[in-house]
């Protein structure tokens, strides 16, 4: 099996997940591509863009995905002029000097979001975002006396591993139900909520883990800073144009065993959306912000924008 073809799999199954890793999984799945044999600059072209389509279609929701193979599909575009073996090297500095930007993001989002975080606060995360993680990390390795509560993250109990790495790392953490939130908010005395994003919208609506919005709502009426740590490739261009994110539906299996309650209809939504008006801060690799901001981020950093 190809490497591009693991890759596929690995996303498709969620053995590779969350929506930083899928998108770096990708790059270097479509730099193993630059390896294969062609007859010419056109021929290797072809085999990526093949190679992206397969890609975009392992999971529907994360737009870090096809942010990162589209990249990848406009250096091809432009540098389609070059022969074969200097198409070759300038695809694959790109590649690393965009894998290197992503890695360089995450630490700078690690650094400001620590920055939030006073010593002895308690945090409550969803599901299992490095980005999230990342913050948390950085905090500990500062000093700071924190805590951390991690749901479970019901179905595919991503919180476990959130859990496991904190714990792991020596920062006390508790693990609760999907459904404890409210309550625990108020018993544990959470200070803030951080939680990662798979793609955010230009009016600054982020669509994260199914269940956090429910969180967001919990945090707001208990008023407790709600903050999304979010690199700018999870900033979605198509949603300028008014396009709604599509919302990933796995398999109900997942949820209750095949056949358990013949008569009922299971449904297994993997994300949710979570307004803007219900998300304090944003946090990104070009620091902190309002959520309503991302249009302005998109227009000023990363050039997007309609053209009238
Ligand atoms: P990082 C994950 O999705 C979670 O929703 C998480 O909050 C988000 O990706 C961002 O993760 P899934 O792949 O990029 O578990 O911060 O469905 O690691």
């Amino acid at each position: 099996m190809s490497k591009l073809d693991k890759t596929y799999r690995d996303i498709k199954t969620m053995r590779v997940r969350g929506a930083l890793t899928i998108a770096i999984a990708s790059l270097k799945a479509l730099d193993s591509v630059l390896d294969e044999k062609a007859k010419d600059t056109r021929a290797l072209a072809r085999k990526l863009e093949l190679g992206g389509k397969k890609l975009k279609s392992s999971r529907p929701t994360a737009v870090s995905l096809p942010n990162a193979v589209n990249y990848v599909l406009y250096l091809a575009k432009k540098n389609q002029g070059l022969a074969l073996e200097e198409f070759r090297e300038e695809m694959r500095s790109c590649i690393k000097r965009f894998i290197g930007e992503q890695e360089k993001a995450l630490d700078t989002i690690g650094a400001i979001g620590a920055n939030l975080i006073e010593s002895g606060d308690v945090l409550l995360t969803h599901c299992n975002s490095d980005t999230v993680v990342t913050i948390f990390k950085k905090a500990h390795d500062e000093g700071k006396k924190i805590k951390v509560v991690c749901t479970e993250s019901r179905p595919r109990y991503q919180g476990l591993i959130t859990a496991k790495e904190l714990s792991d790392y020596g920062i006390p953490t508790t693990l609760i139900v999907d459904s404890a939130v409210h309550l625990m908010m108020k018993k544990l005395k959470v200070d803030k909520v951080f939680v990662g994003a798979d793609t955010v919208c230009a009016d600054g609506d982020v669509i994260n883990k199914i269940g956090t919005s429910q969180i967001a709502l919990c945090a707001k009426e208990l008023d407790i800073d709600f903050i999304v740590a979010t690199e700018s490739i999870k900033f979605s261009p198509q949603s300028l144009m008014g396009s709604m994110v599509k919302i990933e539906e796995r398999d109900p299996a997942e949820v209750i065993r095949k056949g358990r309650l013949r008569k009922v209809k299971v449904m297994n939504p993997a994300f949710d959306v979570t307004d803007a008006s219900h998300i304090g801060m944003m946090i990104t690799e070009y620091g902190v912000m309002p959520p309503q901001a991302a249009y302005r981020i998109m227009q000023e950093k990363l050039g997007w924008g309609i053209k009238t």
